[in-house]
């Protein structure tokens, strides 16, 4: 590997959450989201973790974007959540949320870092869970209200709006396999939340331009799963998972139409009449950029003898074992554990997945500007004796991953930015605080930040916009 720089103006950045970082759950007018009864609900979260504190971020927002300033960053992709906006999900704005927010983006425009604002990462107000949640259509045109709330609050200093994070996760992971919140399993039925996510993301992203002008960057983000298959019987699984884990978000938003074939192939599951006259117009909307997160990939072949593996342990396939499969109607299909190294949380580490995906959106999508929103590692970090965090694993993966976006841009993907996943350590939805994706390390107990190796040699990527050779790890070689 030899130095690579990156194009000018290519913005470098790093990723949280609300709910995974926040904390003062019921401070300042903040209503209860599906994650704080999920977290309660025995058995759903390791050791029954709650983001009740969190990383404490609440009441550390000067720290924290010093942090940022200190790494260089250019960006800031943050979530807001909406139950602090909007405690049930409807009605007037509580003016401490918007104000949490207002002070935030101002911090951060002062140490001269755009504000990327996520507008949903899956803190759903549980009010409008009661009523059906993603399940319920109401819930898409009660998020565009919110929208328009923030757009109005904030859409002066705001650099990028996305819509959506991964609603892959909030849909087949919150309403099929029932491993996320709200935890239900739906079966079929569950394939009306995805399209309520789709034209949510439409009518916010109208809202949002109805308030800032059509000119409003807005940009969405999805996890699309890149897998692999061997024969030519096995990719025809590997189709039908692509169709149901990527094209049923990516098409309608991109396209402005499902697949003939999905429709097909689940009508045994549902009727689809849930998607109503004039939905898809809605949900086809010109993007900034599309945002991409990525991690690992996938292997799939046809099969009926799936096995699963001990419970409380990822499965191939990412959800953990004892939870129904988030693979609606794919239970011929078998996942192969894919060759490692892995992390953490038991994915596969294999950056070329990643050129692989930007280059097939590039080739589908020629004109679309591309942005990676998350990309990084959960490693099992140690302190040394000196307070040092070492965490060359995750140096190691970060430069696989970032050569890889070179080689992506480099066979011609217009690819804008990269959003490290994540700033600091934070709670990793159903596996709480077990798992550490940070460059900065939190200490649970006195929520002390330390940069990790990994912050530093971010740093220096940031600052001169280059990757120099990284001496890889054996174990991610
Ligand atoms: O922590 C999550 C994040 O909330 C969404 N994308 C994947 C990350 C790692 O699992």
């Amino acid at each position: 590997m030899v130095s690579r720089v990156f194009p000018e103006g290519f913005v470098w950045g790093a990723a949280t959450a609300s709910y995974q970082i926040e904390g003062a759950a019921a401070e300042d007018g903040r209503g209860p989201s599906i994650w704080d009864t999920f977290s309660r609900v025995p058995g759903a979260v390791l050791d029954g973790h709650t983001g009740d504190v969190a990383a404490d971020h609440y009441h550390r927002v000067p720290e924290d974007v010093a942090l940022m300033r200190e790494l260089g960053l250019d960006a800031y992709r943050f979530s807001i959540a909406w139950p602090r906006i909007q405690p049930t999900g409807s009605g007037p704005a509580v003016r401490a949320g918007l104000d949490f927010y207002s002070r935030l983006v101002d911090e951060l425009l002062a140490a001269d870092i755009a504000p990327v604002a996520t507008l949903y990462h899956w803190d759903l107000p549980q009010a409008l869970e009661d009523e059906g949640g993603w399940m319920n259509r109401e819930t898409a045109y009660r998020f565009a209200d919110y929208a328009a709330i923030m757009a109005t609050e904030l859409g002066d200093r705001v650099a990028m709006w996305t819509t959506l994070n991964e609603p892959w996760c909030s849909a087949f992971l919150g309403y099929t396999s029932g491993g996320h919140a709200p935890g239900r399993t739906e079966g079929g039925a569950s394939l009306a939340a995805v399209h309520h996510l789709n034209l949510a993301h439409g009518l916010a992203a109208r809202a949002v331009r109805g308030v800032l002008g059509e000119e409003a960057p807005v940009s969405v983000t999805l996890n699309l799963h890149v897998t692999r298959a061997d024969t030519p019987a096995d990719a025809a699984a590997k189709a039908r998972i692509d169709r149901i884990a990527n094209e049923v978000f990516l098409q309608p938003m991109m396209e402005g139409s499902y697949p003939e074939q999905l429709l097909a192939e689940t009508s045994h599951l549902t009727d689809w009449s849930f998607v109503r006259d004039g939905d898809l117009e809605t949900i086809a909307v010109p993007l900034e950029v599309l945002g991409v997160n990525y991690y690992s990939t996938g292997r799939v072949r046809t099969g009926t003898d799936v096995a699963l593996p001990e419970p409380g342990t990822p499965a191939a396939d990412g959800h953990r074992a004892g939870q129904a499969s988030p693979w609606l109607g794919c239970d011929d299909i078998e996942w192969l554990k894919q060759p490692g190294p892995y992390t953490a949380m038991g994915w596969n580490v294999d950056p070329q997945g990643m050129t692989d995906l930007l280059l097939e959106l590039h080739e589908r999508y020629p004109h679309q500007p591309l942005m990676i929103t998350e990309n990084g590692a959960a490693f099992d970090d140690v302190v040394a004796p000196d307070g040092r965090i070492h965490d060359e694993d995750r140096v190691a993966y970060l430069a696989g991953h970032l050569e890889a976006v070179g080689r992506a841009i480099d066979a011609g993907a217009d690819v804008r930015g990269y959003f490290l996943w994540s700033l600091m350590d934070n709670y990793e939805w159903a596996y709480g605080y077990h798992k550490r994706f940070g460059m900065i390390r939190v200490d649970y107990d006195t929520l002390e930040r330390t940069l990790k190796d990994s912050a530093h040699w971010y740093r220096e990527v940031v600052r001169t916009s280059t990757l120099q050779p990284v001496e890889i790890a054996p174990r991610l070689g």
